[in-house]
């Protein structure tokens, strides 16, 4: 693990993730920050909300979003990536599936791989063992594209594990040593709202693996779905960031840092029975 998140995840609270989409159509930020200078606003005003980490994106994996060519989101990411490694030691993520992506952002200076495929791509594998980074290893079913036609399960969190035990060691085999693996259920990728539902209350399962969990449930539509309007969406989403971080998550990923933030900094007071 790289001594920036390590020290990060050894401070023994929840992390915030702040989410920087550089995509023209992302879930929530709809294109409000594609724009170079604003992207880097917007990540000095999450860092002074308190951030821990930023996760800079430059593929929409909405559901239904299409493919985006790897010289496109080279495009997008690297560019704020170096300005933003100028101005700031804060630990900064990428999330990508491009093992290109992930070559140039190393050499940018990241200090996270957040992959919502898992190193499935080809190449993705060796290059992100030789970048000698952290990564997220996220669980998906199905592709973005069509993933939420109709998720199906047997059994969900066994099917979950399952896979996690073979994306870790298939990780080990490729030479990513275990201690920079992060591990994340991945709401809303090919799960219906019962599951991700469901999900929050079994996070507990997954400490199997002994490895920090990241979740990411910000805005997404199980719970825009349970609360209905847009205003209710980031007190919809501090709550689930809240249950999720007792049920054992260690990042939340997040898009309202300020009041996640203040919401957590309860959350670990009570825990504590300390004011933090
Ligand atoms: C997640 C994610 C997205 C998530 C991790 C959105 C890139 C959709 N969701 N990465 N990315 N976990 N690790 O709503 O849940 O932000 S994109």
């Amino acid at each position: 693990m790289s001594s920036k998140l390590a020290s990060l995840l050894d401070q023994r609270r929840p992390l915030v993730m702040g989410i920087l989409n550089v995509t023209p159509d992302s879930f929530s930020d709809g294109g409000c920050y594609d724009n170079h200078h604003a992207a880097l606003d917007h990540v000095l005003t999450m860092l002074e909300q308190g951030a821990d980490i930023i996760d800079i994106g430059g593929e929409s994996t909405r559901p239904g979003a299409d493919h985006v060519s790897k010289e496109t989101e080279i495009e997008r990411v690297i560019p704020v990536l170096e300005s933003l490694r100028a101005l700031t030691d804060a630990c900064i993520s990428v999330d990508t599936s491009t093992p290109e992506v992930m070559k140039q952002a190393a050499a940018a200076g990241c200090d996270l791989i957040n992959d919502v495929r898992s190193l499935t791509r080809a190449d993705a594998l060796s290059v992100a063992a030789t970048t000698s980074l952290p990564v997220c290893l996220m669980h998906m079913q199905g592709e973005p594209k069509t993933m939420q036609e109709n998720p199906c399960y047997e059994n969900l969190i066994d099917e979950i594990c399952a896979f996690f035990s073979e994306r870790i060691a298939v990780c080990e085999e490729a030479g990513i040593d275990r201690q920079r693996l992060i591990i994340d259920p991945g709401f809303g990728f090919g799960k219906t709202p019962e599951h991700n539902l469901m999900l929050v209350n079994r996070l507990g399962q997954l400490d199997t693996f002994e490895l920090p969990i990241l979740v990411g449930l910000s805005r997404k539509s199980t719970i825009s779905k349970i609360v209905g309007s847009d205003e209710s969406l980031k007190a919809g989403s501090i709550a689930g960031a809240l249950l999720a971080v007792t049920g054992g998550a260690k990042i939340v990923r997040v898009h309202d840092v300020k009041e996640t933030v203040a919401a957590l900094k309860i959350a670990t007071s009570i825990q504590r029975e300390q004011p933090q």
